[in-house]
């Protein structure tokens, strides 16, 4: 096992989970913090025993954003020649299902990276916001795409512009979670859906979330084409045979990943 300075890496069953961990800067994402979640999502990925992947934070904060200090007096030709934070896109080649679990502050590059992940689970504490603006930035990890995809046109410009920090209520009412759940419950409640995505088939699983994310990069028709075909092509699994098979024999399905 790797040893990992700025995250914690637990497994349970069949769910790996990373928890952000500098809780002296709000889990500011630095590029220590970069490396590690992407080698532990990397790791847990090419684990055929792993199904879900859950990135989560602290109660206070989910991740305040880029490490400001890290990146303070760095010039432009710094920040293009290290291709600062690239290396986050990796995220996004990731088969498992992967799941942001939201507590507290989710602003700037923590939103972003929240946003890389399948769907986010908020607890009733989140705030997310872009606040990049104040600091003479923009988003810079996706957000303004990501953003505007999930949320439209007008309530991006309104955050992106103003800096504002919505909550979780606003969050979901926009489209940019998937469920808030009381604070006290969001991790129990994020580990009981990601085992259940990790005991379904892993082969669908993976085609299902490339389907879905070929749907923000594509026009309908060629999303549509690319959904027929890998429908298609996942009669070539055995968890398909065991699938259909199971419930015409009206017996619960024993899948093997496959
Ligand atoms: N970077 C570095 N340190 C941070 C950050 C951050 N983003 N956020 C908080 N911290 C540190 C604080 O400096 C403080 O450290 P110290 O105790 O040593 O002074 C500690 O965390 C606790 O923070 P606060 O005392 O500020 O806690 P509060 O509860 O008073 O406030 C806030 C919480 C409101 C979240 C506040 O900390 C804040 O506004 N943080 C900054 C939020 C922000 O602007 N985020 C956007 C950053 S820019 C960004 O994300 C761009 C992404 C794209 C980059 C791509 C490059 C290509």
């Amino acid at each position: 096992m790797m040893d990992y300075k700025n995250i914690l890496l637990q497994r349970s069953g069949r769910v790996g989970v990373i928890t952000l961990h500098r809780p002296e800067a709000l889990n500011a994402l630095n590029l220590g913090m970069m490396h590690d979640v992407v080698a532990a999502v990397g790791h847990l990925d090419a684990d055929t025993d792993i199904g879900a992947i859950v990135i989560t934070g602290s109660e206070r904060a989910f991740a305040a954003g880029a490490d400001i200090k890290e990146m303070a007096s760095r010039s432009y030709m710094d920040m293009y020649a290290a291709d600062w934070f690239g290396g986050w896109d990796a995220l996004t080649q990731v088969r498992t299902p992967l799941i942001a679990a939201v507590a507290g502050y989710a602003l700037g590059g923590g939103c972003e990276l929240a946003m890389m992940c399948d769907f986010i689970l908020a607890a009733d504490t989140a705030k997310f916001g872009q606040p990049e603006i104040n600091l003479g930035v923009i988003p810079g990890i996706g957000g303004s795409q990501r953003l505007t995809r999930a949320v439209g046109k007008s309530k991006a410009m309104d955050m992106i512009l103003t800096g504002r920090t919505i909550g979780a209520e606003e969050a979901e009412r926009s489209g940019l979670v998937s469920r808030v759940l009381p604070a006290a419950e969001l991790m129990s409640q994020t580990l009981e859906t990601a085992a259940a995505i990790s005991k379904l088939p892993a082969p669908a699983a993976a085609l299902a979330k490339e389907s879905v994310n070929v749907a923000f990069e594509t026009h309908l028709a060629a999303g549509i084409r690319f959904e027929r075909r890998v429908f298609h092509s996942l009669f070539a699994t055995k968890d398909q045979k065991e699938g259909m098979g199971a419930f015409i024999e009206k017996r619960p399905p024993s899948f093997l990943h496959q």
